[in-house]
């Protein structure tokens, strides 16, 4: 093929190199260019996987306001699973079955259990889940856990890697709101960093309210191996996202509202805002020495503005800034403006001079360049280079940090590289393993807020559009548009040798430790064929085991009333034998994986004969497999 042929197909290395049999044979068979789509069609053989062909990519993505975690393949965007977090999933009954309450209950606080019970409630069933992030080992993803935030009910969850469930969930006491969440990533995780977004009362129990001049906002630290609070620290101003170095000296927050106002004039007022450093090695020592008052189980610092100063600096940073994400290059940090066309660049090798030496705060950013309109996220190939997304421009730029740098020392340099459109408003973007310092510079996701037009209608509620970006050869070429629904904020893309998960369960997994226990007491081998019933009162527990295409029990009676716990060990060892119990008209529905337990409990207040059924397709004989609940009445 000549130069010329191969410019006008623009074929790019890997659609050159790769299995595309398509374009090899196109080329030699001399087919024109005018029969060849544009750019991108050719581009999306990259993208395309063959049915059966596994990606390269795990995509962890988070879901907004649906309330649970999501996992794609990249680049064919396939969505493989769900994972209900802070969200309830009439498919795998969580926010229903005993071990799925006892994560949603246990950490919330003694305030929040009150609240709930005066509103009939056990747990919340709605969350904002913003940011998903996997724990760190020395710079780069280990694969052990992914933490995401709830902005809506002000938690931090905690999902296993080994079996991609949620273990851990807590409330997050003091603050309000937490939006920015990141694992520190060196030595490893270590600290899970979580923002309170928005400011109220230190003590919020009503005698202050309309006084903003009284109320604070709170950084918080939580261990990500015990999931309990390590420390907090005041700050002034709301705070937005947050990150951290590669050295796990500081972590720092962008802030928005310096001006602590309470509406849009307010809020927007000052041309600067900041982004505020914490100093982990000087906080853990306030920790240790005692500067700090205790306040809901959590040591408080002040950080504030004009406090003692150990412990934070404010940078000043136009103007309401958004994205803080951190470089592969472990020096630099990008700070994106939102209402500011800028991103500002801080390097963290010049942050020690601001707390030894009270160095001008503004002496740490060492590059400022303009990029466009509502620069909100950047992203990194690992080669230098940096992609923003600009949510006005609906567009992402690509642009070079060293160039940037140059420019702001006052070099004749255009540091923007490229930019393409996206398709609309885009919000956060990723690259894959962009957020370590393995970043390899192959795929950019653009996650877009709006798709208005690219997809058939349904209706006034349009869904939203991730576009994969190819950038593996030193352009952008987009390559395919991914509808999505309500409402992914943030994603990673994790190289797939990093994750490796379980296909069947451990009969010790920790998840079920407190139904283990209770068959214990009732002289019951959880991991033997079950067909028990035991009566303690007007409680019963009934243990059954399952094994396709049967359960252990055709029938059981209990009488109207008890209170029944229906227990399902999944004897079945093979992959992918997942059965379901459900109890049809008593709204009690739940999957119990291979080699799982799980437990169920409702009030048997309706006489006659129920039907329970496995609800997960498992067998030829799948429609089969049930069994007859007899409920005796009361008066009988
Ligand atoms: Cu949507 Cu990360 Cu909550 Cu930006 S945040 S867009
Ligand atoms: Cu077991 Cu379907």
């Amino acid at each position: 093929m000549s130069e010329e042929t191969r410019n006008t197909l623009n074929l790019t290395r890997r659609g050159m190199l790769g299995a595309t049999a398509t374009g090899a044979v196109l080329a030699t068979t001399g087919i024109g260019a005018s029969m060849l789509t544009a750019k991108p069609a050719m581009a999306a053989a990259n993208a395309h996987l063959a049915p059966g062909e596994l990606d390269e990519y795990y995509g962890f993505w988070s879901s907004g306001q649906t309330g649970e975690l999501r996992i794609l393949g990249v680049p064919s965007m396939r969505e493989f699973m769900r994972v209900p977090v802070f969200n309830r999933c009439s498919a795998t009954g969580w926010g229903q079955t005993n071990e799925s309450l006892k994560v949603l209950t246990e950490g919330l606080t003694e305030d929040t259990k009150a609240f709930l019970a005066a509103n009939g409630k056990k747990t919340y069933d709605n969350g904002d889940l913003h940011h998903p992030h996997m724990s760190f080992t020395d710079g780069t993803y280990d694969g052990r856990y992914l933490f995401m935030n709830d902005k809506a009910n002000t938690r931090v969850a905690r999902v296993r890697c080994d079996v991609m469930k949620c273990d851990k969930i807590i409330e997050i006491p003091n603050a309000h709101d937490i939006h920015g969440l990141r694992p520190q990533k060196f030595p490893r995780t270590g600290y899970v960093f979580a923002n309170g977004e928005h400011e109220a009362p230190l003590v919020n129990d009503g005698k202050i309210l309309d006084d903003p001049s009284q109320y604070t906002n709170i950084y918080t630290a939580i261990d990500g191996d015990t999931m309990e609070i390590a420390w907090q620290v005041m700050v002034s101003g709301n705070l937005d996202n947050t990150d951290c170095d590669y050295q796990g000296k500081y972590s720092f927050s962008t802030s928005y509202n310096s001006e602590m106002g309470m509406n849009l004039a307010e809020m927007t007022e000052n041309e600067l805002d900041h982004v505020v450093v914490f100093n982990l090695k000087e906080i853990e020592a306030g920790v240790a020495a005692g500067d700090y008052q205790e306040l809901n189980g959590v040591k408080v610092l002040d950080g504030r503005k004009g406090s003692n100063k150990k412990y934070t600096r404010y940078i000043p940073i136009p103007n309401s800034p958004h994205g803080i994400n951190t470089a592969p290059d472990g020096k630099h940090v990008c700070i994106a403006g939102k209402l500011s066309p800028t991103v500002s660049v801080m390097d963290v090798t010049k942050l020690d001079a601001l707390f030894d030496s009270d160095a001008d705060p503004r002496s740490a950013i060492v590059a400022e360049p303009q990029l466009g309109l509502g620069p909100l996220h950047t992203a990194y190939d690992g080669q230098g280079n940096c992609f923003t997304t600009l949510f006005l421009d609906s567009q992402v730029v690509k642009w070079n940090l060293e160039a940037a740098v140059k420019q702001y020392a006052g070099e004749d340099v255009d540091p923007i590289l490229e930019k393409v459109d996206v398709h609309y408003q885009p919000g956060h973007n990723s690259t894959s393993m962009g957020e370590t310092k393995e970043a390899d510079g192959k795929w950019l996701i653009s996650m877009n807020k709006f798709s208005k037009d690219r997809f058939l209608n349904v209706g006034p509620l349009k869904p939203e559009n991730e576009q994969l970006i190819d950038i593996s050869d030193g352009s952008m070429n987009l390559v395919h548009d991914g509808p999505t629904f309500a409402e992914p904020h943030d994603s990673i893309l994790v190289r797939r040798d990093i994750v490796n998960p379980s296909d069947v369960y451990d009969r010790n997994d920790p998840i079920w430790a407190d139904t283990r226990k209770q068959a214990e007491a009732d002289g019951v081998d959880l991991d033997d064929w079950q067909e028990e019933i035991i009566r303690d009162g007007n409680k019963v527990r009934v243990y059954m085991s399952s094994q396709a295409p049967t359960f252990s029990m055709e029938s059981f009676t209990v009488k109207q009333g008890d209170e029944v716990t229906i227990i399902v060990t999944n004897l079945d060892d093979i992959d992918d034998l997942t059965h379901g119990l459900c109890m049809a008209n008593f709204g009690v529905a739940m999957e119990i994986g291979p080699q799982a337990t799980a437990s169920v409990t409702f009030v048997a207040e309706r006489p006659g004969v129920h039907w329970y059924y496995c609800q997960w397709f498992c067998h030829a004989l799948h429609m089969e497999m049930r069994g007859r609940m007899f409920v005796e009445p009361r008066d009988a």
